[in-house]
């Protein structure tokens, strides 16, 4: 693979972020100002406009322009993502769940408003993101929109993301710290699976083979949760928008725990050299991807 596409190129990245987070925020603004939501409007504006990184929607958008798909397409993917991993969040930081009171640099949705509209809040951004993806506006072919309802059910489920809170959840609860595999599995549920249906959203929709993606997605993803254990480690609650420190406090087995910082570090920086190798086939198309990639090792927030 060409070198300088595999290297991290910060300017160019914070350039590709800047301009897809501003496009993104525009079309989701038109998406939310059509519904009629009455007194659940500014909750769940509150949740989904905060400072988020966009990361899921940049990896939709990025895998279809492999493919020549545009942007116009690609945002319902985008919207679907956003929403569903914005509900994940208001519910993981409700008191019964991992009980944070900031996210995105700002008070959770239960302690501005109250537990009972986090819950309707996220309830509601769950139908949102398959109303995205179902509306006619959304101009694919049927199957096409069957197979990203579906996978994206799939991967957000009970199968997918919530079994792997269940697993997470289970395990704080256990007195027995989980092993390096068994983290690794947990993580591929509850942080991978909403990661993986963002990078397979380009090959679906263009009806090609899904495989070399979904092993980018793999890696990306667990590089993505080794670097969000790190940073719970180095970094500060006014960087990162939310509490820091929460896994030692709660004796939590993570990456760091089991490898340490420095083979943890060492780790997420192989995963991204095999992330990019997994998508070199498509070359020049592939230097995006590679620095989301980059990015996902070398972010402090
Ligand atoms: C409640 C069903 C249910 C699931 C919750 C995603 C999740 C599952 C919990 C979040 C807890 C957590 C800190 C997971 C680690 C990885 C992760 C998903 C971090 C947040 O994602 P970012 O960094 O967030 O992309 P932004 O705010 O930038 O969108």
């Amino acid at each position: 693979m060409n070198k300088t596409y595999s290297e991290f190129d910060e300017t160019y990245f914070k350039k590709l972020l800047e301009n897809n987070s501003l496009y993104f925020d525009q079309q989701l603004k038109k998406f939310l100002k059509q519904k009629n939501f009455g007194i659940l409007k500014k909750p769940i504006e509150y949740s989904i406009s905060g400072k988020g990184k966009r990361l899921r929607p940049l990896l939709c958008m990025e895998t279809s322009k492999v493919f020549n798909i545009p942007n116009d397409l690609s945002i319902f993917c985008a919207i679907a993502i956003e929403c569903i991993h914005t509900y994940s969040l208001v519910h993981d930081d409700l008191p019964s769940m991992d009980d944070d009171d900031l996210r995105r640099g700002q008070p959770t949705v239960h302690k501005k408003w109250n537990e009972a509209t986090a819950i309707l809040v996220g309830d509601a951004l769950q139908s949102l993101g398959f109303e995205a993806l179902s509306t006619h506006e959304f101009n694919v072919s049927d199957k096409v929109k069957n197979k990203l309802i579906w996978s994206l059910a799939i991967n957000s489920g009970a199968s997918g993301m919530v079994l792997g809170q269940a697993l997470d959840i289970e395990a704080e609860s256990s007195r027995k710290q989980l092993e390096l595999n068994e983290i690794s599995k947990l993580q591929e549920y509850k942080t991978g699976k909403l990661i993986a249906w963002s990078c397979e959203v380009g090959p679906i929709i263009a009806g090609e083979n899904t495989e070399p993606f979904s092993l980018y997605a793999s890696k990306v993803g667990l590089a993505f949760q080794i670097i969000d254990d790190i940073l719970d480690v180095t970094s500060s609650s006014k960087a990162l928008g939310k509490k820091v420190g929460k896994d030692i406090d709660k004796n939590k087995a993570t990456f760091v725990s089991s490898l340490g910082l420095d083979n943890s570090k060492k780790k997420a920086f192989e995963l991204v050299s095999e992330a990019c190798e997994a998508i070199s086939s498509f070359k020049d198309r592939s230097r995006n991807l590679c620095q989301i990639a980059n990015f996902i090792v070398s972010r402090q927030f």
